[in-house]
């Protein structure tokens, strides 16, 4: 079959490309998934842009959370190239129908929780997506390469928050090392359940959508950062974590799968509230969609009009 010659010649599906109902349907719970996390990611970041501490900071943060905002953006767009529609996507959001990242579920207490978000939530994200750079659908993984541009940035920023505030006083020295205690563990469930317990990992890796499993991508994020929590004089809160000479990689503590779970069940810290938050955002927005809407077909009617006088 077509399909199956191009997966297995790495040939990008594009949109007009015959697909089997599956791929299309994998497609879009993953992108949606992705796009949600991204609108709703931008919640916990919100919350400290009144009160960073200098303007420098606040215009770094604003401009974070804006690209979030556009994240959302190009990929609700590769979405709609399976035949989906943007506000379709955005009511099974609303309705629990559909899922976002678990690691927006927590609250982000303190200023270093900016630097451990940038640090290890886009850290972990960068991991995830570059590797979804090479999709075999064309549009997510064109979407991806400008992402994962954005966000090797925003890890770079919330770095150098770390760093600023490990090399600071002492207390800020502590509020760092408290932000990294509780966004670790957390950070590694990003990458999703083990591969034994991951129900799409399989038929997404054949059709060329994954390209690793998620076990893997896990340990390339813990390989790649325990060095850097020693440049930033942080511990990782992993009395299990030891460098593994016959692996050559890092060996980790057990994860809480539970908690993994409780949150996806929508049981977690901020679920709720996050959810709320979504839904009074989209209702006040409305007269925004309207407008551009009435602005769209003032000037569709324009350009017919223009059209046929010539
Ligand atoms: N949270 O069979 P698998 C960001 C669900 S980064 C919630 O392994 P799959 C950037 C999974 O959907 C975060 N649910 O699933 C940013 C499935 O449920 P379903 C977003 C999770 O799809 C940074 C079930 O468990 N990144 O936003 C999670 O093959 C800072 C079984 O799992 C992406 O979405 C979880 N952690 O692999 C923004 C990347 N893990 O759908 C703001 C693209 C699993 O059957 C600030 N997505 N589930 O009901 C992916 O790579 C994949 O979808 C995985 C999951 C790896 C997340």
């Amino acid at each position: 079959m077509r399909f199956d010659r191009m997966i297995a010649d790495e040939v990008r599906i594009e949109p007009r490309d015959w697909m089997p109902e599956g791929y299309r349907r994998t497609l879009i719970r993953q992108i949606a998934q992705h796009a949600h996390s991204e609108i709703i990611g931008m919640q916990p970041e919100g919350n400290w842009i009144t009160r960073a501490p200098s303007l420098r900071r606040k215009a770094i943060l604003m401009a974070k959370v804006q690209d979030e905002a556009g994240h959302g953006l190009y990929l609700y767009s590769a979405a709609e190239t399976l035949g989906v529609d943007r506000e379709e996507l955005l009511d099974l959001l609303h309705q629990g129908k559909q899922k976002y990242s678990s690691i927006f579920n927590y609250p982000t207490l303190t200023w270093a929780d900016m630097g451990a978000i940038g640090w290890l939530v886009d850290g972990a994200a960068i991991m995830n997506q570059v590797p979804l750079c090479r999709c075999s659908y064309g549009p997510y993984g064109r979407a991806m390469v400008r992402i994962c541009k954005e966000e090797s940035f925003h890890q770079r920023q919330g770095f150098e928050i770390l760093h600023t505030l490990s090399h600071g006083t002492p207390a800020q020295k502590a509020m760092a090392q408290d932000a990294v205690d509780r966004f670790w563990w957390p950070s590694l469930m990003m990458f999703g359940p083990p591969d034994s317990a991951s129900t799409h990992s399989a038929q997404s890796t054949a059709w060329g959508i994954k390209r690793f499993g998620n076990d893997e991508l896990r340990q390339r994020f813990v390989d790649m950062t325990v060095p850097q929590a020693d440049v930033l004089g942080l511990r990782i809160p992993d009395p299990d974590l030891r460098w593994d000479e016959a692996t050559g990689h890092y060996a980790f503590g057990a994860i809480d799968w539970d908690e993994l779970d409780r949150i996806i069940r929508g049981d977690g810290p901020c679920n709720a509230q996050r959810m709320e938050r979504r839904r009074t955002a989209h209702e006040e927005g409305a007269w925004v969609r309207d407008s551009a809407d009435a602005y769209a077909r003032k000037h569709a009617a324009a350009a017919t009009t223009t059209s046929d006088a010539a």
